[in-house]
C-alpha cells in the first residue's frame, strides 16, 4: 500500500483547547490508513483575525497515511465535528477545532476543496513556529529552508506551553 507523509495544523480557541487538542492527536492516530509519527508542543497564539475572541491553543503533528487527499480531509472534518465545532459565516471566527492539511507528501493541489499546501501558512506563526519545532530541516515548496520561513514570522503573539502548563 501506498503511503505518504502528511502535515495537519490543529488549533482551537473554544471550550478546553488543551484538552481537545491532546484528544485530536489520539484521533488522528486512530484514522483508518493513518499513524501519528511526530506531534509539537501545544502553543499559545492570539487570535490572527477578528480580536474579540480568545487566545489560540495550536499544534501541528506528522502522520503517515495510505487515504488521498480528499478521503483524509473528510476524516478529519469527522473529528472536528465531532469535537463539536460549528462551521458560522464569520471568517477566521472562534472554533472548537479546526484541523487543515498543511502538506501532503509534495503534492500541489488546487481543488475547490482542497488547497495544498495550506494557502496560509507562511505567514501563520502559529503553525510555522510549531512546524519548524518538529521538522527542523524541512525545505518547504519554494526551495527555502523552513528556517527562512521562521525568521519571516512575528512572533510577538506565541507561546509554547511548557510541560507543567500542559493539561
Ligand atoms: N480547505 C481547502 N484547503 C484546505 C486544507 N488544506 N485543509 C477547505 C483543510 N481544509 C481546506 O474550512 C473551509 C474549507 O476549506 C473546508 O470545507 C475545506 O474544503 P473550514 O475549516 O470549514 O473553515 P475555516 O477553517 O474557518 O476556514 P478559514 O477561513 O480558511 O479559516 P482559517 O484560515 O483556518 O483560519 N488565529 C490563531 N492564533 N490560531 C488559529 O488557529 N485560525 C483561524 C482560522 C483564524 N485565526 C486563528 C486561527
Ligand atoms: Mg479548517
Amino acid at each position: 500500500m501506498h503511503k505518504e507523509h502528511a502535515y495537519i495544523s490543529l488549533g482551537s480557541n473554544m471550550g478546553d483547547s488543551q484538552t481537545t487538542l491532546t484528544l485530536a492527536f489520539d484521533e488522528i492516530d486512530n484514522l483508518p490508513q493513518c499513524r501519528l509519527l511526530t506531534k509539537s508542543s501545544l502553543y499559545l497564539s492570539s487570535p490572527m483575525g477578528p480580536e474579540n475572541q480568545p487566545d489560540y491553543v495550536n499544534a501541528v503533528c506528522l502522520i503517515e497515511t495510505a487515504l488521498e487527499p480528499l478521503a483524509l480531509l473528510a476524516q478529519l472534518q469527522d473529528i472536528e465535528l465531532r469535537y463539536g465545532r460549528e462551521r458560522k459565516a464569520e471568517r477566521w471566527g472562534p472554533r472548537t477545532l479546526d484541523l487543515d492539511i498543511l502538506l501532503y507528501g509534495n503534492q500541489t493541489i488546487s481543488t475547490p476543496e482542497l488547497t495544498v499546501p495550506h494557502y496560509g501558512m507562511a505567514e501563520r506563526e502559529f503553525v510555522m513556529v510549531p512546524l519548524f519545532e518538529i521538522a527542523p530541516s524541512m525545505i518547504m515548496p519554494d526551495g527555502n529552508a523552513i528556517a527562512l520561513w521562521v525568521a519571516k514570522c512575528n512572533l510577538d503573539g506565541l507561546r509554547r506551553l511548557t510541560t507543567s502548563e500542559q493539561a
